[in-house]
């Protein structure tokens, strides 16, 4: 064992034997201060009465921010007055959540229609509608912005339309919540603009990144430049406009790119120009802890198999390194054995609560329990305790993350234990923050003084879990299963992922006809004039010509490169965005009912997005099996084949199943062979001839190598860098007459540059095979089994023996 090594075996010894004494001293205080572990069920009664409770709390909080504090973003309650910013005394970058935009109400709208107060939350929404405002000369955090403003907006607006369907009320209700968190994500953009992709950590309202104080921005935390996606993709998806959503993915793969290629660990700090890390703690609580559940949460709301796959390497990495019994303990990210600090913050206590969601439950047991006794030692949970649970900072803002916990592993397990703990943090706050106007956060757990402050978290979190957790299921007016919650609690629905984004494979000329057609007809993506432009939609439908209604262009139909067609498109709801680099001619389409020309429309939309994955999804397969295959064995490794990818011609016969075709390779004089004959005709009979694209039609380089008598004839391509791994395949056309008898295949300059190494390599001409791919593959499986079987009998006699 390396010194290194046994250090921090020795040191991880010692911080087991603290935890463990640690944990006897906590239990022994727990039992002799309180005998009444919950250990019997409640009843439905109790349960009742708590939620009835939970309901009174939140008119508590909320009637005093609405009768003293609205319109400030929160209220104070021992002042019993709003915080406007600019106005109340600064407390440095602290104020950066507030934006002069009522955050508190906006954050709680959703809240309303949780409890049921329909009147209340249309009232309110006809608030914000009427009061709420961005265009303000002020820095704000784009991450608190994101999702306690876009958030509250979006959630809200949802259930705006739900109720409208479902409880008959707010028809008068048009979208305007929608478009007030569109006008504010398109506020938020300009933060994106870095390197990176990764977001500044700050934006000006009204002046984007070009507010002389955000010169020197550079940093920002793991969680808020990775708790962007579920928002902005709800907002794309909802808006029909791809930019937010496509703004957060890049941000998501570029903060993948960061993690600790080791250890598989985020830090907390980095710098969004560079994306260095500034700060490599590692822990899974202030700094990254959202970023965890937004990979988690981004799989569930949009079924992208990408993000489970990342948050699965994260979550175990987590648990390898981080994870010490129920403690979780900070390490740094390149040397996860070391321990980088010796407290636990309290926003850590949303953990477990994802730990559910992720099916992880006997950790997520473990570590709510750990935290239910710190609760108890100290009556709340501290912001910071060390590893012998004392207290390392002992402020307590009502944080929600305990009790969202609590909520997710009573759903998950039906242990009444978790309504009992529930019961215990809302009679605290009860007896500890309740103010007559208000609720107060508690500036030190050790002498319960309170402070001037009730963040908005506690009406849009801490009392909706409590709420939710004493209600059944039969007594919301939604189904919760149908949604996910956002890390400030809100609603998004799962049918988001219905509303459509995918990516599609255009030929290259038709993309640029699709951008084209952005670029010219009404486009939702600008925001400002869109704004101005959807009350006039009517107006405008005469200047822009439309495709006559009645049938239905079904993706089978659809050709990029008719104009009628893309407007077709566009009036069902969809729009185009291309992704990625755009030689490749990917276009990403995405459906929103709220942007088509009509609800039918909109449903045309939605069934010409389902026809067009379906065609991908063939279309992938059919590509695979016409992949050729161009073969060959080094002189290294006789026995290894090794396959590069081509693509097929439409004029020459096609090789299936076992068929294939074999020669030395043999460079075409001239290469591009397109003259009347080969300066080395003779050379080439029986080869595998190749010749590069260009100054002639494939047919006909085809045409001379099956003259000069060559076995096959590969063409390689012209375009220096060119791969099949990253633009589609496709086959050579021929000019309609089937005279070619050779096989002819495509190979990219990528793909042919390897080849063309191994025979400058050797001395010897090169041996190819060119074949399907599939067969291939298949050949070297079979190759495989045999060389097992082989490997198989040859130990019998030994495990025998
Ligand atoms: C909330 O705004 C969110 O839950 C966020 O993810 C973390 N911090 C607060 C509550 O503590």
């Amino acid at each position: 064992m390396s010194t290194t090594s046994s250090e921090a075996f020795v040191h991880g010894q010692r911080q087991m034997l603290i935890f463990l004494v640690a944990l006897c001293i906590v239990v022994a205080c727990v039992l002799s201060t309180d005998t009444t572990m919950p250990t019997q069920n409640m009843s439905n009664k109790e349960r009742a009465e708590l939620r009835e409770e939970a309901r009174d709390m939140f008119y508590h909080a909320y009637n005093a921010y609405m009768q003293n504090a609205y319109p400030a973003d929160e209220l104070m309650p021992l002042s019993c007055k709003g915080r406007y910013r600019g106005v109340t005394p600064s407390r440095g970058d602290m104020d950066d959540i507030l934006g002069n935009f009522s955050m508190t109400l906006v954050d709680t709208l959703d809240t309303l229609v949780l409890l049921g107060d329909f009147t209340e939350f249309e009232h309110a929404v006809k608030l914000v509608i009427r009061d709420v405002q961005f265009d303000s000369d002020i820095i704000v955090s784009v991450f608190e912005t994101n999702i306690r403003m876009v958030g509250g907006l979006l959630s809200a607006h949802i259930l705006a339309e739900y109720l409208q369907k479902h409880a008959d009320t707010m028809h008068w209700y048009k979208g305007e919540l929608l478009e007030m968190s569109r006008e504010l994500g398109y506020r938020l953009l300009p933060a994106f603009n870095t390197s990176t992709g990764i977001p500044h950590a700050r934006v000006n309202l009204r002046l984007g990144m070009k507010d002389p104080m955000l010169k020197k921005s550079r940093e920002t935390c793991t969680a808020c430049a990775g708790t962007i996606l579920l928002e902005f993709a709800a907002l794309s998806r909802l808006t029909g406009d791809p930019i937010f959503e496509v703004r957060a993915h890049a941000a998501m793969d570029a903060l993948w790119k960061l993690r600790h290629r080791g250890s598989d660990l985020m830090g907390t700090v980095l710098n969004v120009h560079s994306g260095d890390w500034v700060r490599r703690d590692s822990g899974v609580g202030a700094g990254i802890d959202s970023y965890y559940e937004y990979l988690f949460k981004s799989y569930v709301l949009l079924g992208d198999d990408k993000y489970l796959a990342r948050f699965n390497r994260h979550y175990n990495a987590v648990m390898k390194y981080v994870s010490e019994g129920p403690m979780l303990l900070d390490v740094l990210m390149h040397r996860p054995h070391a321990k980088s600090k010796n407290f636990m913050d309290s926003l850590l206590a949303f953990w477990p609560g994802l730990q559910v969601l992720s099916g992880d439950l006997k950790p997520a047991v473990q570590t709510h329990e750990m935290l239910y006794q710190v609760m108890q030692m100290h009556t709340f949970i501290p912001e910071a305790f060390t590893v012998d649970f004392q207290i390392h900072w002992g402020q307590h803002p009502l944080r929600p993350e305990f009790i969202e916990s609590t909520y997710f592993l009573y759903r998950a397990t039906g242990d009444h234990h978790y309504l009992q703990v529930g019961k215990k943090a809302l009679k605290t706050l009860q007896q500890y923050a309740k103010v007559s106007c208000g609720y107060a956060a508690v500036n030190d757990v050790r002498t319960g003084k309170h402070e001037d402050r009730m963040d908005s978290f506690v009406l849009s979190e801490t009392i909706k879990y409590l709420f939710l957790l004493f209600s059944d299921p039969q007594d919301l007016i939604i189904n919760v299963d149908e949604f996910v919650f956002t890390t400030e609690a809100h609603l998004l629905p799962l049918s988001i992922a219905q509303l459509g984004n995918a990516t599609f494979s255009f030929r290259q000329t038709d993309e640029h006809n699709v951008l084209d057609f952005m670029r010219t007809c009404p486009s939702s993506n600008r925001l400002f004039p869109e704004k101005v432009r959807k009350p006039l939609r009517n107006f405008i439908t005469g200047s822009c010509p439309r495709t006559t209604a009645g049938k239905r262009l079904s993706a089978l139909d659809f050709q990029a490169s008719n104009a009628d067609h893309l407007r077709a498109v566009y009036d069902m709801g969809i729009t185009m965005v291309s992704v990625g680099d755009r030689s490749q001619g990917k276009v990403r389409l995405f459906h929103s009912f709220y942007n088509a020309k009509s609800h039918e429309e909109g449903e045309m939309g939605l069934q010409f997005m389902q026809e067009m994955l379906e065609l991908t999804k063939m279309q992938s397969i059919n590509q695979l099996a016409q992949l050729q295959a161009v073969a060959y064995a080094t002189d290294e490794n006789p026995q290894d084949w090794i396959a590069l990818m081509a693509g097929p011609s439409h004029f020459s016969p096609e090789l299936t199943g076992d068929q294939f075709v074999q020669g030395d390779v043999i460079l075409a004089k001239p290469l591009r062979a397109c003259d009347e004959s080969l300066e080395n005709a003779e050379e080439a009979k029986g080869k595998v001839l190749v010749a590069e694209r260009g100054d002639c039609t494939f047919v006909s380089k085809a045409r001379l190598a099956q003259k000069v008598g060559a076995a096959a004839l590969i063409v390689c391509d012209n375009v220096p860098g060119s791969s099949g791994e990253t633009q589609p395949m496709f086959a050579m056309s021929g000019d309609g007459k089937d005279d070619v008898l050779i096989p002819v295949v495509f190979m990219y300059s990528v793909e042919f540059g390897k080849l063309s190494s191994v025979m400058q390599r050797r001395k010897q001409p090169l041996r190819v095979r060119v074949m399907q791919m599939v067969e291939f593959k298949r050949w070297q499986l079979a190759k495989e089994q045999r060389q097992n079987q082989t490997a198989s009998v040859a130990q019998k006699p030994d495990k025998e023996l």
